[in-house]
């Protein structure tokens, strides 16, 4: 046999990483394409939107789809995000379903693990965060985690340390069917710049800030404009109260200055130009759950 026979066929598909809020889906997703693409937070039900992310290897391509994290609804807001992640699960040929190696397996698990035996996709269990636990709690975790349900594999992974993480790439790759390329050689997402600039001042707005709040924040870019050696940005940062604009604000602005120095850091290096940004904050009142303005900010 010649090597050319023992190549393999070219791969390519969908995977997307499913889990409870904070479970590590979108960290997970930027380690794997090796670049930001997916805002990530310590606050439970940070994305918002589907964003795909491309990894592109020599024979193979994996689109990934980074999903909310599924919840039990409380306003119209929560109960969209819940319909995009089960509508991407029809559309996905492997599911990695995201346990963190540090908390125990709770009812949230449970309720996913449940749906997902209806799909046709394989579904892949990916304990996350290893480095947070030593292995002993990390044994007990797989073998809990491989009770949950019937799961091709179970993978254990670190998106922080990066152990593991070119395995579990690996694992998926299996999964997808053999099939042309879907995407051009160096597209990372398709995501418009607009939604990803919005999305990182939206990150950069939600770090300090606690209880309701960072569930209340929506980011809308107003609009970019190109001159000769820097992009200017005008973009809306909601709240649901006035009360919540002022904590936006902060004392003197001192609040907003910093969420726009923080944020201008990352667009830079997104685009690779200088940035400046001018940020509004304005209150849309409870748009979670008014259709309308949801519909305005995008959902
Ligand atoms: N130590 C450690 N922390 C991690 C790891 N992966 C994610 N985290 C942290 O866990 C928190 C949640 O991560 P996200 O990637 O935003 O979680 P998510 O599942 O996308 O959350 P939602 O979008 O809210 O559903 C963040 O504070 C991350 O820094 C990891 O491998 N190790
Ligand atoms: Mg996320």
């Amino acid at each position: 046999m010649t090597s050319e026979n023992l190549r393999q066929p070219y791969r390519a598909g969908f995977g997307c990483f499913v889990g409870r809020p904070n479970a590590g889906k979108s960290t997970l997703t930027n380690a794997i394409v090796g670049q930001k693409i997916a805002i990530t937070s310590s606050k439970p039900q940070t994305t918002r939107h589907v964003i795909r992310a491309v990894l592109h290897r020599p024979d193979s391509q994996l689109v990934l789809v980074d999903t909310p994290g599924l919840h039990r609804p409380r306003t119209l807001l929560g109960e969209r995000l819940n319909d995009l992640v089960r509508q991407t699960w029809s559309e996905v040929d492997v599911i990695g379903l995201c346990v963190p190696a540090d908390e125990p397996i709770g009812r949230g698990d449970r309720f996913i693990s449940g749906e997902l035996a209806e799909l046709n996709a394989t579904v892949l269990a990916v304990v996350t965060k290893t480095d947070l636990v030593d292995r002993e709690q990390l044994a007990k975790q797989l073998v809990a985690v491989s009770e949950l349900a019937d799961f091709a594999e179970v993978v254990p992974v670190s998106a922080v340390s990066g152990h593991q993480v070119d395995t579990l790439v690996d694992v998926m790759t299996r999964y997808l069917p053999e099939s042309p390329q879907l995407y051009p050689d160096d597209m990372l997402t398709e995501e418009p710049e607009q939604v990803l600039v919005a999305e990182l001042i939206r990150e950069a707005a939600l770090e300090g800030v606690r209880d309701e709040l960072p569930h209340s924040i929506a980011v809308v870019v107003e609009e970019m404009i190109p001159e000769e050696r820097v992009m200017k940005i005008y973009a809306d940062v909601y709240v649901e109260r006035p009360s919540q604009k002022a904590i936006v604000i902060g004392h003197r602005a001192s609040r907003l200055r910093d969420v726009g120095i923080r944020a201008r850091r990352q667009i830079e290096e997104l685009l690779g130009t200088r940035v400046y940004l001018d940020l509004h904050v304005r209150v849309a009142k409870d748009w979670q759950r008014d259709p309308k303005q949801l519909r305005k900010l995008g959902f």
